[in-house]
């Protein structure tokens, strides 16, 4: 009996705390774009209740109603009756019907148009800040608005400013993927051979975790991104940060670490700005030091995860594009750790 209430109390308490994190939810929303979708999903919820307790109401007055014989009643083409027809199966539905249509314009609204490939325009052509790039399975991000000096590329992290729309054109560098940030914004997929945009705001300072939304083979159930919106001073701070090309290795064990990382085959794959690595199929890891996760957020960042991810990124993350690396010895391997983690 103990047992039993005390495993109740902790299912009680997860629950509880689960409700609390909300990080992935899309009915308490963050930002205008998933609040107007949120919006629009209980008005049709709430709707639907209210149709489905009116008609269970006329069901059980139809079955309750004592019968007369058929001399008491008339049959039932005579006078009056088709009227109930014409509103209950006509016009009530189609209002119903036209009022949700004009809701889910309004809500389309927040998702910009843009130019095509063959400059065909929507109804306004906006120029993305940020290009997403599907990979399976990690986002490759890329700021391209502002000056040419001003734009860099990251990964699996997203910073935008509080309370300003950030325009995302959408991408995929191989197979179909989707990107969903649910508190923030609907989901968008990510076409082969063809741009989507999004337009996204966060309305409270925060970190808000996405997901691919779009079955796209073994690890899309880990392929994750965060947004981090920043009050526009840090967030201008951060990007400010995020063009410098990397920090310079500073303790001997981190300049060792350098070597190592440059003499692997690291650097077939990533890129590394102010330093020969320059690979373009993989994470950018310039700044890998200071974004939250490894893997597209499937692991926490720190000196253990990288060290298990460097060595064993099959075993951890099946059929990733990234060989198990395992020609280290440990104080090489200690040594590359350390480098990474000064990439700040
Ligand atoms: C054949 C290409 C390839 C090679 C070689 C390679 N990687 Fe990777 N690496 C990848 C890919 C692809 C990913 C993204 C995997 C994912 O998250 O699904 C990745 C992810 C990572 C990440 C996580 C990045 C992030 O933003 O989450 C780190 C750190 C990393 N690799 C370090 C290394 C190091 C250090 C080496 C050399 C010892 C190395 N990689 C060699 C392809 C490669
Ligand atoms: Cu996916």
């Amino acid at each position: 009996m103990k047992s039993r209430a005390a495993l109740l109390s902790t299912v009680l308490a997860f629950l509880l705390l689960a409700g609390c994190e909300r990080r992935q939810d899309m009915l308490y929303t963050d930002g205008p774009g998933a609040g107007s979708i949120a919006w629009l999903s209980w008005f049709v919820f709430i709707l639907f209740c209210v149709v489905t307790i009116v008609m269970w109401v006329l069901i059980l007055g139809g079955i309750l109603r004592r019968r007369g014989s058929f001399d008491t009643h008339e049959p039932f083409d005579v006078g009056g009756g088709q009227g109930w027809l014409a509103i209950g199966g006509f016009a009530i539905p189609v209002v119903i019907l036209f009022v949700s249509f004009i809701l889910s314009l309004r809500g389309m609204a927040e998702f910009p148009m843009h130019e095509d490939h063959e400059g065909h325009n929507g109804s306004s052509s906006v120029a993305p800040d940020i290009r997403v790039i599907g990979h399976q399975w990690w986002w490759e991000v890329q700021y391209i608005g502002g000056p040419v000096d001003q734009r860099f590329t990251t990964a699996n992290e997203i910073h935008v400013p509080v309370g300003r729309p950030v325009n995302i054109a959408l991408e995929t560098a191989d197979v179909l993927h989707s990107f969903w940030v649910p508190k923030l914004q609907g989901k968008v997929d990510m076409v082969p051979g063809y741009v989507n945009n999004l337009r996204l705001e966060a309305a409270q300072e925060g970190v808000y975790r996405g997901q691919c939304s779009q079955y796209c083979g073994a690890q899309h159930a880990n392929m994750a991104v965060i947004v981090v919106a920043q009050q526009p001073k840090d967030y201008e701070a951060w990007r400010a940060h995020m063009v410098q090309p990397a920090s310079q290795p500073s303790t001997p064990q981190e300049i060792q670490g350098q070597e190592v990382f440059l003499s692997a085959p690291c650097a077939n794959c990533h890129a590394v700005r102010g330093t020969g690595a320059g690979g373009i199929v993989a994470p950018d890891l310039t700044h890998i030091a200071s974004r939250q996760g490894l893997a597209a957020n499937m692991f926490p960042n720190d000196d253990a995860d990288l060290e298990a991810w460097v060595t064993h990124a099959q075993s951890l993350k099946p059929e990733v594009a990234m060989p198990n690396i395992t020609q280290f010895d440990g104080v090489e391997l200690r040594a590359l750790v350390a480098y990474l983690r000064q990439l700040k």
